[in-house]
C-alpha cells in the first residue's frame, strides 16, 4: 500500500513512523510512505496556504487552490482521499480494516478552523475524525490511522499478533494476564491460572473478558 499525507508540519511525522512494526513495514516495501508539505503547491511569494472566511468570524482557513493542486498532483486512480477533522466519522478497528483494503490512500490533515469547503465537496472521499477533543493539526490523527492500517496489511504482523487480533475482533476486552513471579510484593496470581487445567483456564478467561468489558465499557455490549 501506498500513503500519502499531506500537511504543514512535515516534520511531526519523522519519529513516530520510524520504529518498530511500522518501520519494519516500511523496510520490506508493505507500505510506501510519502510526507508534502502542503506549502509546496502554493505560487505566491510568501507561499499562503491560509486565509480568512468569507462572511467574518475568527481564524483562517487552508484555501482550495493549494489543496486542490496538490491532491490533483498526487493521486493516481484508486487513491482514496480522506480528510482528517473532528467533523468526519469516528475512526474504529472496522474502519481500519476497510482502510487496509485500499489501494493507496492519500490523507489530508487540516489546520486553523478547517478547509475551505470545496475540499470537502470536490477532493474527499472521506472524512475521519480519532475522537471527540480539539488537537492543533491533523498530524497525529493522520499517524493514528497510518498506525492502525499498517499492522493489519497482509505481512506486517506475525501469525501469532494476528490470530490473537482475531479473538480481539469479537468485541471484548482482553482477560487480566500475569507473568512470573507468581507472588509480587504479596499480590498473587489467581490459582487457576498455575493450576495446568487448561479447560478451567479457557472458562475463567471468558468469564474475566465478560466482567472487564461491562464494568469498563458497556457500549461494547450492546
Ligand atoms: N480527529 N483536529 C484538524 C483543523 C480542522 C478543523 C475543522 C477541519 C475542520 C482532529 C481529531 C482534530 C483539530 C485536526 C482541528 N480541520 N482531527 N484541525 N480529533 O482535532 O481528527
Amino acid at each position: 500500500m501506498k500513503i500519502d499525507v499531506l500537511t504543514l508540519f512535515p516534520a511531526m511525522f519523522a519519529g513516530p513512523l520510524d520504529e518498530s512494526i511500522i518501520m519494519r513495514a516500511r523496510k520490506a516495501g508493505l507500505l510506501e510512505l510519502n510526507i508534502h508539505q502542503l506549502r509546496d503547491w502554493t505560487q505566491d511569494r510568501h507561499k499562503t496556504v491560509d486565509d480568512r472566511p468569507f462572511g467574518g468570524g475568527p481564524g483562517m482557513l487552508l484555501k482550495a487552490e493549494p489543496l486542490f493542486a496538490a491532491v490533483e498532483g498526487l493521486r493516481r486512480e484508486p487513491t482514496k482521499v480522506i480528510l482528517l477533522s473532528p467533523a468526519g466519522r469516528n475512526f474504529s478497528q472496522a474502519i481500519a480494516r476497510e482502510l487496509a483494503e485500499a489501494q493507496d490512500l492519500l490523507l489530508v490533515t487540516g489546520h486553523y478552523e478547517g478547509f475551505d469547503e470545496r475540499v470537502r465537496d470536490a477532493l474527499a472521499d472521506d472524512e475521519l475524525s480519532i475522537g471527540d477533543y480539539v488537537l492543533t493539526n491533523g498530524a497525529l490523527p493522520a499517524m493514528v490511522v497510518i498506525d492502525a492500517v499498517t499492522r493489519l496489511l497482509p505481512g506486517v504482523l506475525g501469525d501469532d499478533a494476528s490470530s490473537r487480533d482475531e479473538s480481539f475482533s469479537h468485541g471484548l476486552l482482553e482477560y487480566p494476564q500475569y507473568t512470573r513471579p507468581a507472588e509480587f510484593r504479596g499480590m498473587k496470581v489467581p490459582d487457576v491460572l498455575v493450576s495446568g487445567n487448561h479447560a478451567e483456564i479457557e472458562k475463567w478467561r471468558r468469564e474475566q473478558a465478560q466482567l472487564r468489558t461491562r464494568q469498563a465499557r458497556p457500549d461494547l455490549l450492546t
